[in-house]
């Protein structure tokens, strides 16, 4: 864990003042996948590793931007015309300010430095992290206070229309509302949401296979169209639908001869994946564990041969986890096509598991893989010179 001291000093020494700063988690999805932009159910649950927004007012409407991660500055002068992607970090952070003064908010200038210690392209929603710790400091150096919902909807809305990955809501969302030791059993039609503890007899483990995936390069856009495709030809003979979330399995299989191949094996794993994740839910509540690792390796299994967008190293990360003393269940999380596993394991059997998996992945691939074993916490939010 970065050292608030540490990052302040370093904004103290690049822009000379004394900064406020906030923090937003990364987040590990334990079920659920590609769901949420389908508005459908997730679980996702955020993680102790943060991307940290050091800010201080200007007096003129420029924002200036540092990143400690890529070295490198940038900035949009607010009072001046809205500046065009760039394909770079800055994007994240850019489109962020784009959605707030468009939804109203007057920001102020500022100066701001950015570091992150979320693994990026590892599947644990680095984006959403940088958008939503520049989106709180913005917004509350500002003196504005919009809902946590809005917030995540305006960050969404940010990657959506400026960094171009048509992403859902849950990253944002959990980023905003991660409860410590939860995962938050998320209704991505009504952004209501259950939180679901979990128990100290297992630990989450994140297995990066360090094999990185590029969201916004149009795979996970295509899927969110085949989706889209899928409602459009149910919404023929099913005229009450919104969305996959409307379609029960009994529904898609009477009308499966509407859609080509592909897209019914879309629909097949967001209408299997929603009743997997309700079903997780209720077997996490029943404290049956078992249960739940079942529903992950099925949720795997899906995400494999009918979203088709795991990978070889991620099945490889599934089948040893497999092999492993204390495994109740392992499953890729995230967008996909790289990025990391999330394993639930015995707590008595984390630290063995930690160990060998990477030696077995290592010996298989000849990549170093991470691993950590993570504990849900708490959504962003400031950090008081307290927690120094
Ligand atoms: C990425 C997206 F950002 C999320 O919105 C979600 O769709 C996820 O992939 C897949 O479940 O993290």
């Amino acid at each position: 864990m970065r050292q608030l001291s540490t990052i302040v000093e370093r904004f103290r020494d690049r822009f000379g003042a004394v900064p406020r700063v906030y923090r937003a988690p990364g987040r590990v999805n334990l079920i659920g996948e590609h769901t949420d932009y389908n508005d459908g159910f997730a679980m996702p649950a955020a993680i102790e590793f943060y991307c940290w927004v050091a800010i201080s007012p200007r007096e003129d409407r420029k924002l200036c931007l540092y990143s400690e991660e890529f070295s490198s500055e940038s900035g949009v002068d607010l009072a001046a015309d809205a500046p065009a992607p760039t394909k770079s970090w800055s994007d994240y952070p850019i489109g962020v300010t784009l959605q707030l003064e468009g939804a109203g908010f007057h920001l102020r200038g500022a100066n701001l430095l950015i570091e992150s210690e979320v693994p990026m392209g590892a599947g644990l929603s680095s984006s959403a992290a940088i958008e939503v710790a520049t989106a709180l400091a913005l917004a509350e150096q500002s003196g504005a206070k919009p809902e946590r919902v809005q917030l995540a909807r305006l960050c969404q809305k940010a990657e959506n229309e400026f960094v171009g990955a048509r992403v859902g809501i849950m990253d944002q969302f959990v980023s905003l509302h991660g409860q410590k030791d939860h995962a938050l059993l998320l209704d991505c039609r009504s952004l209501t949401f259950e939180s679901l503890a979990i128990p100290d007899s297992v630990k989450l483990v994140i297995s990066n296979t360090m094999v990185k995936h590029e969201l916004a390069s149009g795979e996970y856009n295509h899927r969110r169209a085949d989706c889209e495709e899928a409602v459009r030809r149910l919404a023929t003979v099913l005229p009450g639908i919104r969305a996959l979330r409307d379609v029960s399995p009994e529904q898609l299989e009477k009308h499966k001869g509407l859609l080509t191949d592909v897209i019914y094996k879309r629909a097949l794993h967001i209408v299997s994946e929603n009743a997997r994740t309700l079903d997780a839910a209720a077997a996490l509540r029943a404290g049956d564990i078992d249960r739940f690792g079942k529903r992950m390796a099925e949720s795997h299994r899906s995400l494999r041969d009918l979203y088709e967008v795991s990978c070889m190293e991620l099945d490889l990360m599934v089948d040893l986890a497999y092999q492993q003393k204390g495994v109740h269940g392992a499953r890729m999380t995230g967008g996909g096509f790289g990025g990391a596993t999330i394993n639930l394991v015995d707590a008595r059997f984390a630290g063995e598991f930690k160990e060998k998996i990477a030696k077995a992945y290592q010996h298989e691939t000849g990549l170093l893989p991470q691993i950590y074993i993570c504990k849900p916490a708490e959504g962003a939010g400031p950090l008081l010179s307290s927690d120094v």
